[in-house]
């Protein structure tokens, strides 16, 4: 093969996410005789480069970056096995994985693509990964940088913990260790020890370069004007790191004065109809970790801060399938069949094997038609005996659970070309939660809710 157009036909191949023609290109190509080290740097390294730019700038959405990292996947299948056996140097090896307690593994994956992409050698221990796990595969696969991944606030100290078990074995002077994930800043990857933080899946490959040429890779922590940011970039905010928690000795503001003409119930109405209510109402979710974690806080929120909103405690005259309790260690069914492993008390687990591991299998999909059969009158006597604006016990999300059936990495993809039988099931799961709201909207409850998390940090997620 001759000249480089096939460099610019790769790399576009990649970028547009068309795996088997990326595959087919890099076969060909290094067929004609092309080094594979060359077909690395020329066609896969900018092509990834520049998807990544694009996701970073927002003109790619999640699942193009996702296409992009497989097609990118299936060429360097091909061509890693011959730079091993040329005894081509990688740009370093990381081993990368999600911290302990936490299964969000979609932006590590990603960063663990981005950083094949961009010429290193990546062992990917998965999520839910122990201090001594990452600490053994370090010393193990002899690693130049150590990259942790953590999207929950209750995983994030793990990250310390990492470092100090990297001191423990005596390994922390070997690698750099990077860290990355949505609530991260750098203030806090400089207070636990880290060597860098990156908040993109671009960046981290510039991160990992600037790591181990020794380069600053924590310019935005300094001084305004001291450093640069990476790669030249504006340096990014600076963001103060707050604690998970309340502070003790803030002091609190005085309780407001209770409402006295108008019950929680009518003072929610008359703000959703803008009539100028005495103050906002309020409600307060937490997770069951955060009263674990701090009851006295949260005990205090509610006593000074009574919520003015409630939900209806779910009334089924049958038990709902599957049952268990979401929130504790272990299995857990929900009445779809979705079984979710939780690794931490308090929270809720994650779908391991999704149930539409093929759409075919989308057709037998059982709803949980015992959710209709609910007490009516229960639910009538719970909406008289409370002064609050009552929600319906049900809340429909469909985008989750379609997250829940088919697992969110497969979903996001699929719905760039949403094969037939997903949106037969989304008509079908439409007219469900049609049919129960339907039900709950001639109770006597306020008001009906739903809800879906579209977004990453920082844009939509599809
Ligand atoms: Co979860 N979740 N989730 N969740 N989830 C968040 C993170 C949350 C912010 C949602 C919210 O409240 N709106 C919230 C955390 C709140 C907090 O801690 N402050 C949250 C929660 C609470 C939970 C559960 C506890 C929910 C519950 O119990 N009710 C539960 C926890 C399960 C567990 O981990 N033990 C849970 C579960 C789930 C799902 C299973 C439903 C699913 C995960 C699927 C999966 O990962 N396989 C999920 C999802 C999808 C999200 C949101 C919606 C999206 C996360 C995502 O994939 N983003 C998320 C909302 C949000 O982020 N605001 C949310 C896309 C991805 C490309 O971005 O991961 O940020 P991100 O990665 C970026 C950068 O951060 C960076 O580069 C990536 C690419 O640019 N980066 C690195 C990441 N790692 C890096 C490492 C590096 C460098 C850069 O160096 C090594």
């Amino acid at each position: 093969m001759t000249g480089q157009g096939w460099a610019a036909d790769l790399s576009a191949s990649v970028l547009e996410g068309r795996a088997p023609e990326a595959k087919g290109l890099t076969q060909e190509v290094l067929e004609s005789g092309v080094p594979p080290e060359e077909v690395l740097e020329l066609g896969l390294i900018p092509a990834m480069a520049e998807a990544g730019n694009r996701f970073e700038d927002q003109r790619f959405f999640l699942p193009e970056l996702m296409f992009a990292a497989r097609a990118m996947k299936e060429a360097l299948g091909l061509i890693q096995p011959l730079l091993a056996d040329r005894d081509v140097p990688s740009r370093g090896r990381v081993v990368i994985g999600t911290v302990v307690g936490d299964l969000h593994d979609i932006g590590k994956n990603v960063v663990a693509a981005m950083l094949e992409g961009g010429g290193f050698q990546v062992h990917d221990l998965g999520v839910n990964v122990t201090p001594s796990a990452f600490a053994e595969a370090a010393r193990a696969h002899d690693a130049d940088i150590v990259g942790l991944s953590a999207l929950l606030t209750t995983t994030m100290p793990v990250m310390r913990e990492v470092v100090e078990e990297l001191e423990r074995i005596g390994f922390r002077d070997h690698v750099k260790i990077l860290v990355g994930g949505a609530p991260l800043t750098e203030v806090f990857a400089e207070e636990i020890g880290a060597d860098g933080y990156a908040p993109s899946a671009a960046q981290a490959v510039s991160a990992a370069r600037a790591l181990l040429s020794g380069d600053e890779v924590f310019p935005a922590a300094k001084p305004a004007g001291e450093k640069p940011g990476l790669d030249g970039d504006p340096p990014p905010r600076r963001e103060v790191l707050v604690s998970a928690g309340l502070k003790k000795d803030r002091g609190h503001a005085e309780p407001p004065a209770p409402v006295l003409d108008s019950s929680r119930r009518e003072l929610v109405k008359q703000t959703l109809e803008f009539k100028s209510p005495a103050r906002l109402p309020r409600q307060l979710w937490a997770l069951p970790w955060a009263a674990t974690r701090y009851p006295e806080e949260l005990a205090r929120i509610e006593r000074d801060f009574p919520p003015d909103i409630t939900t209806i405690p779910f009334l089924c005259s049958e038990p709902v399938p599957g049952g268990g309790n979401a929130h504790v260690v272990g299995s857990f069914v929900d009445a779809w069949g979705c079984t979710f492993e939780n690794l931490q008390d308090g929270i809720i687990g994650q779908v391991k094997n999704p149930q539409l591991s093929d759409w075919s299998q989308a057709a037998d999909l059982r709803f949980p038609r015992e959710r209709l059969d609910f007490d009516e009158e229960a639910v009538a006597e719970f909406c008289h005996g409370t002064d609050q604006y009552v929600l319906a016990g049900t809340c429909p999300r469909p985008f989750e659970r379609l997250q829940f059936l088919r697992g969110s990495e497969e979903l996001y993809l699929d719905l760039n070309r949403p094969p037939r039988e997903l949106l037969d099931l989304l008509d079908r799961m439409h007219a469900f939660y049609l049919e129960e709201l339907t039900l709950w909207a001639k109770t006597d409850v306020d008001a009906l809710t739903f809800m879906d998390d579209w977004g990453s940090q920082r844009a939509l997620l599809v």
